[in-house]
């Protein structure tokens, strides 16, 4: 482990969605995905870790961690718990929480939409119903004229198409379908969510004259594809389909308003820029074998503990693609592994900064690393045994541990790189 220092002003925090930490909540598709028996280790959203009561003593952690930047979640059924109806002490819990963070020094970055949304909105058809887009921008519009005065960056929806993957095509999350129709119907209408609160959150600030620059992107997956067998020219063909349709056109709607060949006969939206930067959900890196069209992973590499290959040189590779396509700052809104015993979590950490310094030395404007996670959480079909946190969760008694591995994080994010002493550290870890 060689010692590097981050470009000068780079920023370094974590991430979060509100369902996998805030528990409490039944008011939600997830929590009704649980309670039909879904999850693999039988647990629920509705323990998660309790963070809506314990948010104070959980940015107290974060401050210890010298956390600087955190990525936070809404949750959308707490706000508009019926359609139409919004919920001041929802708002009111928010404000608080946002003004606690400030307090601490930590500067947040709000989710909009993170996999979860209203029963209400169940029942009217989610994101297949044209109607979502005016009930998303009145919910947008409703927060961030209440929260814009404190917050003035944003992300409106997390992964689309993982969203739309699972829900729609694999039919393993909810609302879980399988249908190619809807998967195209929910991508239009999810992208046209995004640009019209891109749109509202603009002028809301702009009017309200609320200080701060108003920063507004989505958070995308993106992953590195590649053939399982690289002499065949058959998975060649697989990993270049999987890199385009469900990655680079996802992302070239959700920026331009640039719809990809196949679906611009289905699909007709204004191309215009809706995007202030690119939020890069990086994890791993897929090989595609084209009979199936299944991902895999490659034989001899190094795994995490889900089975997702390690992959660092991927994140600068994406880095640098998107920086190249779209000349905006790219921000790291989630990086992270499942290592259940913390055992390489900080060499992961620290291979993946690396990656990224390289990437902002080749001249990609990289600003900000959120690692995923600050805490354990509810890992959605996984349940809780699928440990990403910095933090050790015992959800029994919602005890919080710092693990070695947020212990040296927080060494990274005070000392803004690796130093000498903490790849010592990392070495012996
Ligand atoms: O926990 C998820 C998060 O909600 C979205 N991105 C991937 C993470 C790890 O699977």
């Amino acid at each position: 482990m060689k010692p590097f220092m981050l470009p000068k002003g780079f920023l370094l925090g974590a991430a979060t969605a509100a369902t996998q930490i805030e528990g409490g909540d039944k008011n939600n598709n997830w929590y009704d995905w649980c309670t039909r028996g879904k999850i693999r280790d039988g647990t629920s959203s509705l323990r998660a870790n309790d963070h809506w009561n314990r948010y104070k003593e959980d940015i107290g952690l974060m401050k210890q961690l010298h956390i600087k930047v955190y990525r936070m979640g809404l949750e959308w059924s707490r706000i508009e718990p019926e359609k139409g109806q919004f919920s001041p002490a929802a708002i009111e819990h928010y404000r608080d929480e946002i003004k606690t963070l400030l307090r601490a020094g930590i500067r947040p970055l709000v989710t909009l939409h993170h996999f979860t949304h209203p029963l209400w909105l169940c029942r009217e058809g989610e994101f297949e119903n044209a109607s979502v887009v005016q009930y998303f921008e009145r919910y947008v519009r409703y927060v961030v004229e209440r929260l814009g005065d404190l917050v003035s960056e944003y992300i409106t929806i997390n992964e689309p198409n993982v969203y739309v993957g699972n829900g729609y095509f694999f039919g393993s999350w909810p609302p879980g379908k399988k249908s190619l129709r809807l998967m195209v119907k929910v991508y239009k209408n999810m992208t046209l969510c995004h640009i019209a609160a891109y749109k509202a959150i603009h002028e809301v600030r702009r009017k309200m004259k609320f200080p701060g620059k108003t920063m507004v992107g989505v958070a995308n997956h993106v992953c590195i594809f590649v053939p399982y067998d690289r002499r065949s020219p058959l998975d060649r063909i697989a990993a270049a389909v999987a890199r385009l349709v469900l990655q680079d056109s996802v992302v070239a709607m959700m920026t331009r308003g640039e719809v990809p060949l196949p679906l611009r006969p289905f699909i007709h939206m204004k191309r215009g820029d809706y995007y202030d930067f690119i939020g890069v959900n990086y994890y791993q890196r897929r090989a595609m074998h084209f009979r199936g069209f299944k991902d895999d992973v490659l034989p001899d590499v190094p795994k995490n503990d889900l089975g997702w290959e390690i992959y660092p040189e991927g994140l600068e590779m994406l880095c640098r693609k998107y920086y190249r396509r779209y000349r905006v700052p790219i921000w790291i809104t989630e990086n992270g592994t499942c290592d259940n015993t913390d055992s390489f979590r900080a060499r992961y950490i620290a291979d993946h900064l690396a990656a990224v310094k390289r990437a902002a030395d080749g001249g990609a404007k990289v600003e900000r690393y959120y690692h995923w996670s600050i805490i354990d959480n509810f890992e959605w079909a996984e349940g809780e045994s699928a440990r990403f946190g910095l933090i050790y969760c015992d959800y029994e008694t919602q005890r919080r541990t710092v693990k070695k591995s947020g212990r040296i994080y927080g060494e990274i994010c005070e000392a803004g790189g690796v130093t000498e002493e903490i790849a010592v550290e990392i070495e012996n870890a």
